[in-house]
């Protein structure tokens, strides 16, 4: 006999318990796309206690739309050995592009993450950050429902050494910090420096380039890191999203390694 009541109490009780246990944190990513699925799985991997938040239903950010909805990718071959690191299937296009079902690019970033340790909440939305002492120690979260049905609810907050932007285009943690700290990013600016139009091969280098601290604490990367620091737009490729990935989870645990020598926590 099935009892309905105990598998309600199975999932509350083990989300709760996850949650419960996310309250603190070494690194809080706020959104699973390709370069924050990517940075979380190396984060976990490597035994930092690891968080993502998305404000989706579906995990994966841009990555399963394609190309306007052609569910293709195309990876170059500096990222080649990401896509094997994952098991993502590919077959060469040309010389040096790769292509890969977006589904199962998607699939896999997220299966692996999840595996390695990463815990994962969709549905949830970053709306502010905790700031102590001019640095980024967390973030303020909420239903995405509740945002999407403009109730009027107060969020929660949850604590982590640091933070990472992986919203993407729109950059919404760096946008919130920008905004309340009156512009004291570390940008050329001192804000989002704002995405330019579409050039693919400057806009991969670009962004793995601006992959890096935003503000202390907020490390940025994917397109967030393409805005805030100006870049240009690349389209489909996606082997600047794998590499920001593990190009932002290696600068966070350096920074976590540093600080946790300083005493600063
Ligand atoms: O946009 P997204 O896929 O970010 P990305 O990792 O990859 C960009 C590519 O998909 C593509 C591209 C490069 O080839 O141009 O666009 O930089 O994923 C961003 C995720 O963040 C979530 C959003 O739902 C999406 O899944 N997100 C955005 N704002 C918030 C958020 C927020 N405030 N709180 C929680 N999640």
């Amino acid at each position: 006999m099935i009892e309905e009541t105990i598998i309600s109490k199975a999932i509350i009780e083990s989300y709760l318990n996850e949650l419960l246990n996310s309250v603190e944190s070494d690194v809080i990513i706020g959104g699973a796309g390709p370069s924050g699925l990517c940075a979380g799985y190396y984060l976990a991997k490597n035994g930092y206690k690891t968080l993502l938040f998305d404000r989706a239903l579906k995990l994966g950010g841009g990555m399963p739309g394609g190309g306007m909805m052609f569910n293709k990718i195309v990876v170059q071959d500096a990222a080649r050995k990401i896509l094997d690191e994952f098991g993502i299937r590919y077959t060469e296009y040309g010389t040096g592009y790769y292509v890969a079902n977006s589904l199962e690019a998607t699939a896999a970033l997220t299966d692996k993450a999840i595996k390695a340790g990463a815990k994962i909440f969709n549905l949830i939305t970053i709306e502010d950050v905790i700031v102590r002492k001019d640095v980024v120690a967390g973030v303020v979260i909420n239903w995405s429902s509740a945002e999407m049905a403009k109730l009027h609810i107060d969020p929660i907050s949850f604590k982590s050494k640091t933070v990472i932007d992986a919203t993407g285009h729109p950059s919404e943690i760096a946008h919130i910090v920008e905004q309340k700290s009156g512009g004291a990013l570390l940008t050329p600016s001192g804000k989002i420096e704002g995405e330019k139009s579409m050039w693919a091969d400057v806009a991969e280098h670009f962004t793995i380039e601006n992959t890096k601290e935003a503000y202390p604490g907020l490390f940025v990367c994917g397109m967030a890191a393409t805005a805030v620091f100006g870049g240009p737009r690349m389209g489909p490729i996606f082997g600047g999203m794998l590499l920001s990935g593990k190009k932002v989870a290696e600068l966070v645990m350096a920074k976590i390694r540093t600080c946790v020598n300083l005493n600063k926590y």
